[in-house]
């Protein structure tokens, strides 16, 4: 009998051993993080040195993308393993299925322990967690409401802040050592209106950034959805909202205030944002908002000085310089508190044995193409950043162009977990990448799918095919017109070639790519019908 039990014991033990091995798994994701603003990418707007140091002790993917970019669907994406016409969830309006499997629930029935904090934006609450607490929709910058599990609560403070001392809280206090832990720390930041805390408010607000080569951009050589879209920073970009063109006094600014509440959207959309008006700020108590309207202040009398003599072009790069202070100081407080919570590892000994994830739900426009914000499969939108440290597994400081998509990240993660993946899950594991197995990996190009129309910035719908070499594109719905890039020759995607005699075959063979890729893929023009509105 003791002898069993000696056995049993020893079983016992090698099962808990065996278990204790497989890795925590830190998904960092922050909400409309463009590339272009991860040192790591391009060192010409930020210094990101904590986001960066993720790459530098791992990998960095150049071509990393989305396969529909945009806020809700792309999480979909990421927790069901699958394109947003087979998970249901193709855009920020129709409702997500929640009797559908996602990878936490996966990870908890296997016995990990499961937590998420911060930004789902989803319309339901997440299955699959032991613990979370995420902000309703959008949520706020400043003093955000939470959604629990238990009870909702508010928490004072910048948003930024709070959702890492909500991850580091956790850790210390409910993390059970005896799991591998999967945890989803998500941002708000930099999300639109980009609100910084008041510090980094002043900070960037002292800085001048360099222009795009493409602010200026007239949607010549390209199909009509690039010049109807309503995402241009000078024309749609309101001065109040987004720039913080914000007087203490409405009357301060005299004349001006038509400028400030008419500039931008027309009315019909910007009726639909005008609950944002201010709401962010608005949430400020007293000692927050005399912190914030110190730079207020300047701001607006920057904007009555100079803007009744500026032309339209000096006007454009005045709201660049406003929009790009925000956008970055945001950013700058997320790499602040991603360095905390790598500290935070490394201090307790979870550095080895944890594989850290940075992504962003897609990229965004930092002004090319005059824009802002997101949903085309051009390539600031249609990338997005992903970094990935597995110490001892990964080797430091690689780089991979591969076409690799937020449909990948659940295989992944059930891969790297030895958990079995459900055969209905459309991506692949990105692991042979990770460990240079470069044979392992076959795919040539990646589909994409974009459909809220008509909606806020009037992004016509449509599909589409890259590889590294080729972008392929229709725009259907209201219109029937294609695009073809050659992204090596064009890398600002500048010059339509779809009706260029010399590309004609290419053009045919990416077609046939297309169609192929679509059908692999389960997607038609009839389950597109199925979520026109
Ligand atoms: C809001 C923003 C848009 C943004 C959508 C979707 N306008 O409507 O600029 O595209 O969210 O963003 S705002 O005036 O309300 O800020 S997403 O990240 O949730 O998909
Ligand atoms: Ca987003």
């Amino acid at each position: 009998m003791k002898k069993y039990i000696g056995v049993l014991f020893l079983v016992c033990n090698s099962f808990v051993f065996a278990q204790d091995k497989r890795p925590n798994i830190l998904f960092i994701m922050s909400d409309d993080h463009a590339y272009q603003a991860i040192s790591a990418y391009n060192d010409k707007l930020i210094q990101t040195p904590n986001i960066d140091k993720i790459a530098q002790e791992g990998i960095l993917f150049s071509n990393a993308s989305v396969t529909n970019s945009i806020c809700a669907p792309s999480r979909a994406t990421i927790l069901t393993g699958k394109f947003s016409h087979m998970n249901g969830k193709v855009d920020n309006i129709f409702p997500f299925d929640t009797t559908q499997m996602t990878f936490p629930q996966l990870f908890q029935k296997a016995g990990y322990q499961t937590a998420m904090f911060g930004k789902l934006h989803f319309g339901n609450n997440p299955k699959g967690f032991d613990d979370f607490l995420i902000l309703p929709g959008q949520g706020h910058y400043i003093n955000p409401k939470f959604i629990g599990k238990e009870k909702d609560t508010i928490i004072t403070g910048y948003v930024t802040d709070v959702i890492t001392d909500l991850t580091l809280n956790w850790f210390d206090e409910k993390r059970d050592s005896s799991k591998p832990f999967l945890m989803m720390y998500l941002h708000k930041a930099p999300h639109r209106a980009w609100w910084p805390s008041p510090e980094k408010f002043e900070e960037f607000y002292q800085k001048e950034f360099p222009l795009p080569e493409t602010l200026f951009d007239d949607y010549s050589n390209r199909a009509s959805a690039a010049s109807s879209a309503e995402m241009n920073i000078f024309e749609h970009m309101h001065l109040m909202q987004d720039n913080k063109v914000y007087p203490k006094t409405i009357q301060q600014m005299g004349d001006l205030v038509k400028d400030i509440t008419y500039t931008g959207e027309s009315r019909k959309i910007k009726k639909a944002g005008a609950g944002e008006f201010l709401r962010p700020f608005r949430r400020a108590n007293k000692r927050q908002e005399e912190q914030y309207r110190k730079t207020l202040d300047k701001i607006s009398t920057d904007f009555k000085n100079k803007w009744p003599n500026m032309s339209d072009k000096e006007k454009t790069i005045w709201k660049y310089q406003r929009y790009m202070q925000d956008y970055l100081a945001t950013i700058s407080s997320v790499d602040d508190n991603v360095g905390r919570v790598l500290d935070y590892l490394k201090e307790n000994d979870l550095e080895d044995n944890t594989i850290v994830v940075y992504t962003s739900d897609q990229g965004f426009y930092l002004g090319e193409h005059g824009w802002f914000d997101k949903r085309f499969i051009y390539n600031e939108s249609f990338k997005t950043p992903l970094l990935i440290r597995w110490p001892n597994k990964i080797r430091p400081g690689i780089t991979n162009d591969e076409m690799v998509q937020n449909l990948d990240f659940a295989q992944t993660f059930l891969d790297a977990a030895s958990i079995k993946v459900p055969n209905d899950m459309q991506g692949e594991s990105l692991l042979p990448l990770l460990f240079e197995d470069q044979k392992k990996w076959t795919r040539e190009a990646v589909y994409y799918h974009y459909y809220e129309f008509p909606s806020v910035h009037m992004v016509k719908r449509h599909y589409g095919i890259v590889s590294k070499e080729y972008k392929l594109v229709h725009y259907y719905y209201d219109i029937d017109e294609w695009e073809f890039f050659d992204r090596k020759a064009d890398t600002m995607e500048l010059n339509n070639l779809y009706d260029n005699p010399k590309y004609q075959q290419i053009i045919l063979t990416m077609k046939k790519k297309l169609k192929k890729l679509r059908k692999k893929y389960k997607d038609s023009d009839e389950l597109s019908q199925k979520y026109l509105y």
